[in-house]
């Protein structure tokens, strides 16, 4: 199956084809002629995901998906959440955005956190929704130097070490967007037999 994915981060790219595996041929905007930036405008994770989508589909007429992220913590009321990538400065700057999440944290009864992605499909014009969740904790410092963005503070319940320091598959397996991948598959899967 042909399918877009909407993103311009290449770190999510790899993690996503890796979980698709054979059987699908994913290509990204850019291979379409789309370089500009995708606008993700909305206040909740569903519907920056649902803009992503509509984007691309409004100009390729293709098959398409979106997935949008959140680390959500609960000792700061859900924030960073649907501002993850811009925590810290406009762009979208890792190393900063978790040096402002570690100040935030600082004495802080909870570091309880959960990352949750959304993932929006559009197949034969009709969007369908797909959520993926993995609980864990903000570490006290970074760890690790795999994976992207928030990795290095995040660990995942039943762990005793970050996203960032383990390796893409076990990452992939567990994972918020592993997870909602997996849903999406199995959508798929079950809509052509
Ligand atoms: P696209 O919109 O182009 O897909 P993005 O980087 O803007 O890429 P999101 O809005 O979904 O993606 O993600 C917001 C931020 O959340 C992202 O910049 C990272 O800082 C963080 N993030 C997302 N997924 C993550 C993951 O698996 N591990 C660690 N941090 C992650």
């Amino acid at each position: 199956m042909k399918i877009i994915f909407a993103t311009n981060n290449s770190h999510k790219l790899a993690e996503v084809e890796a979980v698709l595996g054979e059987g699908f041929a994913l290509s990204t905007p850019r291979e379409h002629g789309i370089t500009e930036e995708i606008p993700e405008e909305q206040p909740t994770l569903e519907g920056n995901a649902s803009q992503k989508s509509h984007y691309i589909y409004a100009r390729t007429g293709c098959d398409c998906f979106a997935d949008d992220t959140g680390l959500e913590v609960e000792a700061l009321n859900g924030a960073p959440g649907v501002h993850s990538a811009r925590y810290a400065t406009d762009g979208h700057d890792f190393a900063a955005n978790n040096r402002r999440l570690l100040e935030e944290l600082q004495g802080a009864a909870s570091r309880r956190a959960r990352f949750r992605t959304v993932i929006s499909l559009i197949v034969d014009g009709e969007e369908h929704l797909f959520e993926g969740v993995v609980e864990g904790h903000i570490a006290l410092g970074e760890a690790g130097c795999g994976g992207f963005g928030y990795d290095p503070l995040f660990v995942p319940d039943g762990c005793d070490c970050t996203f960032a320091e383990m390796a893409a598959e076990q990452k992939n397996a567990i994972s918020h967007r592993g997870r909602a991948v997996a849903k999406l598959v199995e959508f798929l899967h079950n809509r052509v037999k």
